[in-house]
């Protein structure tokens, strides 16, 4: 696994070194706001323990963590209205490292939503 370099954005927004607007918070996870958004909906869900990538969370993280993110990611689109039932749909994507263009080096889920997203793949 690579090495977690914990100088990286996120881990200075979870030591509460740089403010972020918060969506949710639960024991294990956090979901805030993109800064950049790319759609009306863009939401970071990141675990609080520290992983490069969503191997890295899959393989080492708890079950309690995995559990409370999965479930966080889930009920977030529906609080913010891009589920199947009270919205139109959204997508959730998580890159990865060089090819995948990460910009942050730890673990972290895009919700995005609000507006047709286009074909990514064809
Ligand atoms: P990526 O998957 O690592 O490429 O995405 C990183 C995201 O983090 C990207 O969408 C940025 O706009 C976002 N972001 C942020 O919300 N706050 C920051 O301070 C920084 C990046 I740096």
């Amino acid at each position: 696994m690579p090495t977690y370099d914990d100088t990286n954005i996120f881990a200075r927004i979870l030591r509460g070194e740089i403010p972020n607007k918060t969506v949710l918070e639960t024991e294990h996870t956090l979901a805030f706001e993109d800064i950049r958004p790319q759609a009306p909906v863009h939401v970071l869900v990141i675990p609080k323990g520290a992983y490069v990538s969503y191997d890295d969370f899959a393989q080492n993280a708890s079950d309690a963590e995995i559990v409370d993110f999965t479930r966080t990611v889930g009920r977030l689109t529906r609080d913010l209205g891009v589920d199947l039932d009270g919205g139109n749909g959204h997508r959730v994507i998580a890159n990865a490292g060089e090819y995948g263009l990460q910009e942050v080096p730890h673990f972290h889920m895009h919700i995005l939503g609000g507006r047709s997203l286009g074909r990514m793949l064809q």
